[in-house]
C-alpha cells in the first residue's frame, strides 16, 4: 500500500497517545448531560460519540477536518478521502499514489454481478447497493488476518486494505446499478486513465459533450462524503465496525441507514417538488405565483423539502457550491430557475409562517434539478450517488476507529418504567421540565 498507509502508520502511535492521555488525565470529567426528553427523542444533541473526520457546525456547516467544506468543492472526492483518513491534503504525490492504490483494487468480482442481475427487477437501487457490497465480503482481508489472530494494533491496517478495496469498484457497481435497474444495457468498463468521480460518471454512459456531467458528479461525489458521526448510516456503520464486523459488512450496514426516507432518500422528493411547480405552472412561475404555491404547500400540512435542518442555522454551503454550478452551468435551464426563484421566495415564508428553526436551503434543495438536467431522470438512484460518496466518510471513520482501538459500542438502555421512577425521584416533571 502506498502513501496514504505509511502517513496513517506515522500518525497511529500520536493519535494513540492523545487518547490515552485525555482518558488518563479527565476520564472523569462530564461532558453533557441527558434529558428524559432526549432519550425519548432520539439522543439529539447527547455528546457520547467521537468523530474526527468532520464536523456539522450550526452558523457553518459542515468542516471537514477544519476545512469548510465549500473550500473543498474544487478538490476530488480522491484528495477528500486522504484528507478525511489524515486530517491533511494530499500533495501531488500522495494523490497519485492514492489513485494508483483504487486503480490496483478496481476489478469488480464477477459473481457481484451474477447477484445482481438475479435480484428481482423492481430490486431498489439501495437494496441492490447495499446487497452487492455484502456480497464481496468474502473479499475482506481483515475478516482474513483477524482469523490468522491478527495483533490489535494492527486492525487498522487490513481495514484501510478493505476500504480500498471497497472504494475502489464502488463507482464501477453503482454505474452498473443504474444500468441494470434502468434497463439501459449492460455494466460499462471502469477507464483506468479517468479520476474516481470522472470515471463513475462515464460509466453511467450519459451523454456529456461538454464534460460538466463529469464536473457535477465529482463535486456531488465530494460534498457528500461525511457529516460527523451521529447521523443514522455513520452510527449504524460505526456501531456494526465496533463488533469488528468487517467494512463490507459495517458499510453495507451504514447504507440500508442511508436508504430511509428521513435520511438519504429525501433528495427525490425535492426534485418532485420541483417538478410539480413547473408542471403546475408550465414552466417558470413568477415570484408571486411562487409565494403562493408555497404558501399553499405549508397550509396543506406538507414541508417544503430542501429546506429546514436538525442542525444547521444558515444557508447549507453544499446548497451554495451546486447553485455556484447551475449558475455557470444552466443559468437558463427551467429547474435552475425554479430552484433559484424557490431560494429567493421559500426562507422569507417560512421566517413568516414561524414554525422552522431553519429556514434555509439545505444540500437536497437543488442537487436532483442539475442531475435531471443532464439527464439522469430516474429519482430511486439519487440515494446510491450519495452513498458512494458517502462511503469515503464511513470507510475513513472505520479506519480510524480500528486504528485507534476503539471499543464495542454499548450504551445502557433503561425501561420507561426506570425513566418515570428515576425522573420522579430525582424531582423533576417531564412535563415542565422544572425542579418540583
Ligand atoms: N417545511 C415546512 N415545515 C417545516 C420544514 C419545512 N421545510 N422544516 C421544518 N418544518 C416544521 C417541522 O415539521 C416542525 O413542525 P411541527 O412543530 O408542526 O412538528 C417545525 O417546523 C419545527 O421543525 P424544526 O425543529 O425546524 O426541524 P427538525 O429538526 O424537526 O427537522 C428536517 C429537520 C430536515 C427533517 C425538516 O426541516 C424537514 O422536514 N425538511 C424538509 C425535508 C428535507 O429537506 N429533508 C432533507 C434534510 C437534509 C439533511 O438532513 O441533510
Amino acid at each position: 500500500m502506498g502513501k496514504l498507509h505509511d502517513r496513517l502508520a506515522e500518525q497511529a502511535p500520536v493519535l494513540r497517545d492523545k487518547i490515552h492521555n485525555v482518558v488518563t488525565e479527565h476520564g472523569t470529567a462530564v461532558v453533557s448531560e441527558v434529558t428524559v426528553s432526549q432519550v425519548f427523542g432520539g439522543m439529539r444533541g447527547v455528546k457520547g460519540l467521537v468523530c474526527d473526520t468532520s464536523i456539522v457546525e450550526p452558523d457553518k456547516g459542515l468542516v471537514v477536518r477544519g476545512f469548510p467544506i465549500g473550500d473543498l468543492k474544487k478538490r476530488l472526492p480522491e484528495e477528500i478521502f486522504y484528507l478525511l483518513c489524515t486530517g491533511e491534503l494530499p500533495d501531488a504525490e500522495a494523490l497519485a499514489s492514492l489513485q494508483q492504490d483504487l486503480r490496483q483494487r478496481a476489478e469488480v468480482p464477477s459473481y457481484v454481478w451474477n447477484v445482481l442481475k438475479s435480484l428481482p427487477p423492481d430490486a431498489h437501487p439501495m437494496a441492490m447497493f447495499s446487497t452487492a457490497i455484502l456480497s464481496m465480503e468474502r473479499e475482506s482481508v481483515f475478516r482474513k488476518r483477524y482469523s490468522e489472530g491478527m495483533h490489535k494494533t494492527d486492525y487498522w491496517e487490513p481495514a484501510l486494505e478493505d476500504s480500498l478495496r471497497l472504494l475502489a469498484v464502488l463507482p464501477e457497481v453503482a454505474a452498473g446499478i443504474y444500468r441494470i435497474h434502468t434497463r439501459k444495457g449492460e455494466p460499462l468498463p471502469s477507464n483506468p486513465d479517468l479520476d474516481w468521480g470522472a470515471d463513475f460518471a462515464s460509466m453511467l454512459g450519459l451523454p456529456d459533450p461538454t464534460g460538466e456531467f463529469h464536473n457535477l458528479i465529482r463535486l456531488y461525489l465530494t460534498l457528500h462524503c461525511d457529516h460527523e458521526g451521529g447521523n443514522v448510516s455513520a452510527f449504524t456503520c460505526h456501531t456494526v465496525g465496533s463488533a469488528l464486523s468487517d467494512p463490507f459488512y459495517a458499510v453495507s450496514a451504514g447504507m440500508n441507514g442511508l436508504a430511509g426516507p428521513l435520511h438519504g432518500l429525501a433528495n427525490q422528493e425535492c426534485l418532485h417538488f420541483v417538478l410539480e411547480v413547473r408542471n403546475k405552472y408550465k414552466g417558470v412561475p413568477t415570484g408571486d405565483q411562487l409565494r403562493e404555491y408555497v404558501w399553499e404547500t405549508l397550509n396543506d400540512g406538507r414541508v417544503i423539502p430542501g429546506y429546514g435542518h436538525a442542525v444547521l442555522r444558515v444557508t447549507d454551503p453544499r446548497f451554495t457550491a451546486f447553485h455556484e454550478f447551475g449558475d455557470r452551468v444552466c443559468p437558463n435551464d427551467e429547474m435552475f430557475r425554479i430552484v433559484d426563484r424557490l431560494f429567493h421566495i421559500t426562507p422569507q415564508v417560512l421566517k413568516e409562517q414561524g414554525k422552522v428553526k431553519d429556514p434555509w436551503p439545505n444540500v437536497d434543495a437543488g442537487s436532483g434539478s442539475l442531475l435531471y438536467l443532464f439527464g439522469l431522470t430516474e429519482f430511486d438512484y439519487y440515494t446510491v450517488l450519495f452513498g458512494v460518496s458517502r462511503a469515503l466518510g464511513m470507510c475513513s471513520q472505520l479506519v480510524l476507529n480500528r486504528l485507534l482501538g476503539t471499543p464495542i459500542t454499548r450504551p445502557k438502555s433503561v425501561s420507561t418504567d426506570w425513566l418515570i421512577k428515576t425522573a420522579s425521584n430525582a424531582g423533576v416533571t417531564a412535563a415542565s421540565g422544572r425542579t418540583k
